[in-house]
């Protein structure tokens, strides 16, 4: 992959921050777009801006056809079996939440509800409160010694009682893709429901959810190149016709009446109101940006970019590295000895490098590596070795400032 040339793609380093380059290592907070996106949105906007599914003349047929192409690239991206068991949502949280909501008919009190303890709030929270509305009790799978999912600890948590499993597929703190295949068949083979969070995966590793066999799988446009505000929910059709809607009204009916409705068939049922219509085309722009590369470069790049970080950066005197050392996607989250990441990141961001600090949405992870918040650096196609090297001096240079005063920084 040419990153020089890919760089060039993305206005938005166009630009120096605080008087150095920019080096954007906050991927998995969001991603940036590049210019085929960018222009995307804009020529949806001049030539072709109509709501979909309701006019009958030019422009409103031109704006369904390309938000309906769209629908049609993402299930093709992640190899659904039909277009139709692609929703649009606004969100990796919103998908996660409808499945939340809609399936909630279908849990009774005692029924067991299994996640992980890595999982980010969005994939957490919707389930304490689907257990909090049922009666049903939620049980979180662990970690093993190398801060990797604990296969044996899921083995004897997916019992009878489970009716849902709902994991991430990449951690977005511990640098790990969880072996989704393996979880879905324990999953199916007590009869539950799978469902995958694949808000950091999708973006950086080849999904095929057919394979994975997962009932539902989660994910958000802007982490993956598109716009904030326009996420997927993909479920195989069977489940998608047992969930019920959450939001109503729009386009989603079919006939109503003063007391009753019905409503379209899915997916259009859960696309209530006017939807984002220039981000699902956005998205579909992002998806052929990515697809020139393919999935398959792009998570080899990040992994190794990934494997030359972390040498340099177990070097640091005092530097704690989350996850294991030896396989890391591009998620990389360390600690300082003695420095508060928040501390850390300001002055990280002097140098010009963005980096998050925080608890990264994963509270119950932070408590279980025994830290309040980490930093973390996050990698995607358009880094490369400098920001890598920018990264790793701009630390040094946050470890001198802290550690021997304004005077020899
Ligand atoms: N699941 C995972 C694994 C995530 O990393 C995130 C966002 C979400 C769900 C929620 O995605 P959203 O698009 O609905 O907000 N993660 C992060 C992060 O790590 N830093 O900022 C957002």
């Amino acid at each position: 992959m040419d990153i020089k040339r890919i760089k060039q793609d993305f206005p938005i380093f166009n630009q120096q921050v605080n008087d150095e380059p920019l080096t954007y290592l906050d991927s998995a907070a969001t991603a940036q777009m590049p210019n085929s996106v960018l222009n995307a949105i804009e020529y949806y906007y001049r030539h072709d801006h109509a709501n979909v599914h309701r006019g009958t003349h030019t422009l409103a047929q031109r704006a369904t056809a390309a938000y309906e192409q769209a629908r049609q690239k993402v299930a093709d991206f992640i190899n659904a079996n039909q277009t139709e068991e692609i929703v649009f949502t606004r969100s990796t949280t919103e998908s996660l939440n409808w499945v939340a909501q809609g399936l909630t008919k279908m849990i009774n009190p005692g029924d067991v509800i299994v996640a992980t303890v890595m999982e980010h709030h969005s994939n957490l929270v919707p389930w304490q409160q689907l257990a909090k509305r049922t009666g049903a009790k939620l049980r979180l799978i662990g970690l093993n010694d190398q801060q990797e999912l604990d296969l044996d600890d899921a083995k004897r948590k997916i019992d009878a009682k489970v009716k849902i499993v709902t994991i991430a597929h990449a951690s977005n703190v511990l640098g790990v893709i969880n072996p989704i295949k393996e979880l879905s068949s324990m999953a199916h083979r007590v009869g539950a429901c799978m469902i995958v969070d694949g808000a950091q995966a999708v973006p950086h590793l080849p999904v095929d959810v057919q394979d994975l066999d997962a009932d539902f799988y989660a994910f958000s446009g802007h982490k993956m190149l598109a716009p904030t505000g326009i996420g997927v929910l993909y479920g195989k059709m069977e489940w998608l016709k047992r969930l019920e809607p959450s939001q109503f009204g729009g386009e989603m009916i079919g006939q109503v009446t003063q007391q009753t409705a019905t409503f379209k068939p899915v997916p259009w049922c859960f696309e209530a109101g006017t939807p984002n219509i220039s981000g699902a085309i956005a998205l579909g722009a992002a998806i052929d940006y990515l697809n020139q590369f393919g999935m398959d470069q792009i998570a080899d790049y990040e992994r190794q970019l990934a494997a030359k970080a972390i040498p340099r950066l177990l070097a640091i005197d005092g530097l704690t590295l989350y996850g294991p050392h030896d396989h890391h996607t591009g998620v990389l989250a360390f600690n300082l000895a003695g420095i508060h990441p928040h501390d850390a990141a300001t002055a990280l961001d002097l140098e010009g490098v963005a980096v998050r600090a925080g608890h990264h949405c994963a509270q119950p992870l932070m408590k279980e590596l025994g830290v309040d918040a980490t930093l973390r650096a996050s990698l995607y196609l358009y880094n490369d070795q400098k920001d890598l090297d920018r990264l790793i001096l701009a630390i040094k240079a946050t470890k001198e400032f802290f550690e021997n005063g304004f005077e020899q920084a």
